[in-house]
């Protein structure tokens, strides 16, 4: 396993692939970045890397669409692959599988490194020289509330006690040259260790990290337990030690080749108006709302640094594969700890967050004896009843006869077994995001929602062994019928491919 240690061996790597896109023309922060980040996504161009930005010094760069999908043949994942030391071919499957495989895999601790020996410690800034409006911050869409300096970064906070280290992203817009406003939610854990420090009166120190290590912001995007660091997770991922190095104003540490680092105190007392932002839903929508505000005491970073930048919106941008496939390897885990016939869990990338498919083994009726009610309830209570489910709203249960991660056989399998009438559960009253647009006024303010689990299994609705077999080329027709069609594929004047995709 390649364990990539900052974003510029990142960037090398995908200059390699083939998957960077150097924007050397003037780019402008306002709106005009954040519409190349989108229509990167949209075509799977290469990531843009843009080195000269409109009204910002020489030197200072952004990575756009750094966890995008490729449209490179066969390296469709690379971004997100290589960033978790896989090799940059690995499926959607084989990264969800990785992920979900660690979790059994003892935690590995941070090693402190010294300032010296970090290159986010190049250029300290303190006092008046912290200073956000010098930095390539994007207005991304039209009729966001600001401009957004985090949207894939590390947060770094820790409870009072000293006993938890939390990482996560949760985006941050700038209010004005010292400070930012941030959506810190109760239910996530920065907002459940900012109600500790709340507790005692005081402002919570954090430190944001930009432009870190690529494996990062996957487990930033990671639901794993209160109590948990995420930078122990990814050490214990890779087997090795990430490395971090102490902040200058704050009691934290960050990960020592960031390339941008802000610290400072979240107030218990001030806020700004933060939002709206286009979120993972992928809709321009929201209102601006009053949010805590972080108080910039240092800025530290490298020479040259690059800010990573994130344009959410509809599918496929970073939320929907950053978020989505640990969460989804995060299901795996626990169906597959509960001993369910599960083989695999797949957030559908085309769903923006909101399908998570779970395949099971096509004899699970007779491995269980149970009926597909049963299965689905059982599936629904794990998942919606813990971390990895809440702001899931929508299942799949298909047999894995079709492969999940082509979104095409999804909806396939969907649209032909799940039956009109009888085959939609729904869950009424779970806790849930309030940012998908098909919820009300109500359900917006409680957060919560009816869930619901399409019933997509066969199993159990046909006498054993007269279960319809999908008419692919694979089982529609005899072997050597097969065989005479692929040997001949040429003679009969195709160039290419040789093979039909399904048969792989
Ligand atoms: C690109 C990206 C942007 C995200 N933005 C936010 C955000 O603005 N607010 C938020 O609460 N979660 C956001 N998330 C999701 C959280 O990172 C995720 O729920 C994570 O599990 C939270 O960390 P925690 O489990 O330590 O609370 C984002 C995730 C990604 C990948
Ligand atoms: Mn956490």
């Amino acid at each position: 396993m390649k364990h990539l240690r900052s974003l510029r061996e990142f960037i090398a790597v995908l200059e390699s692939l083939g998957d960077l896109q150097p924007i050397g023309a003037e780019v402008d922060w306002h709106l005009e970045m954040g519409a190349v980040i989108r229509r990167s996504y949209d075509l799977r161009a290469p990531a843009p890397l843009f080195t000269s930005i409109k009204g910002v010094a020489t030197g200072y760069r952004v990575l756009g669409a750094p966890g995008g999908l490729s449209n490179l043949p066969g390296l469709t994942f690379c971004r997100i692959a290589t960033a978790l030391g896989l090799p940059p071919s690995a499926s959607g499957r084989e990264i969800v599988e990785a992920l979900a495989r660690y979790r059994s895999i003892d935690l590995v601790p941070p090693r402190i490194v010294t300032r010296e020996a970090a290159p986010c410690k190049e250029n300290v800034l303190t006092g008046s020289e912290a200073d956000l409006l010098r930095l390539p911050v994007p207005l991304l869409h039209q009729g966001d509330g600001g401009r957004y300096l985090q949207t894939w970064g590390m947060n770094v906070v820790r409870t009072p006690d000293g006993t938890w280290t939390n990482a996560s992203i949760n985006r941050m817009m700038l209010v004005d040259s010292r400070r930012l406003a941030c959506l810190l939610p109760p239910v996530q854990h920065i907002g459940m260790i900012k109600a500790q420090w709340e507790r005692r009166r005081e402002p919570m120190p954090v430190a944001v990290a930009l432009g870190v290590e690529p494996g990062l912001p996957y487990v930033g995007g990671m639901p794993v337990a209160a109590g948990v660091s995420e930078l122990d997770l990814l050490g214990g991922y890779f087997g090795e030690p990430l490395e971090t190095v102490p902040c200058e104003t704050v009691p934290l540490e960050v990960p020592a080749t960031a390339e941008i680092v802000i610290e400072g105190h979240i107030s218990h007392t001030e806020t700004a108006l933060e939002g709206p932002m286009c979120e993972y839903p992928g809709y321009l929508t929201g209102d601006a709302v009053p949010r805590p505000v972080l108080n910039v005491t240092a800025v530290t970073h490298r020479n040259d640094p690059i800010l990573p930048v994130v344009t959410a919106g509809p599918p496929v941008e970073e939320n929907h594969t950053a978020w989505g496939i640990p969460h989804a390897a995060e299901c795996l885990h626990l169906l597959q700890a509960a001993e369910l016939p599960v083989t695999l869990c797949w957030m559908v990338p085309e769903s923006a967050g909101h399908w998570l498919a779970v395949g099971v083994k096509p004899d699970w009726h007779q491995r269980l004896g149970t009926s597909a009610r049963e299965l689905c309830d059982t599936i629904a209570d794990l998942v919606f009843g813990n971390k990895p489910g809440m702001a899931i709203p929508k299942i799949l249960v298909i047999e894995d006869d079709v492969d999940l991660t082509d979104v095409g056989q999804l909806v396939y399998a969907f649209a032909s077994r799940a039956h009109p009438g009888t085959g939609a559960f729904p869950y009424p009253d779970r806790l849930a995001s309030y940012l998908p647009v098909f919820m009300d006024s109500q359900e917006r303010t409680t957060c919560s929602t009816t869930k619901v689990v399409h019933n997509c299994l066969l199993a159990d609705r046909y006498p054993p062994g007269a279960r319809p077999v999908v008419a692919d080329f694979r089982h529609g027709w005899p072997l050597d019928i097969q065989n005479r069609v692929l040997e001949n594929w040429h003679a009969y004047g195709y160039r290419s491919p040789t093979v039909n995709r399904r048969q792989l």
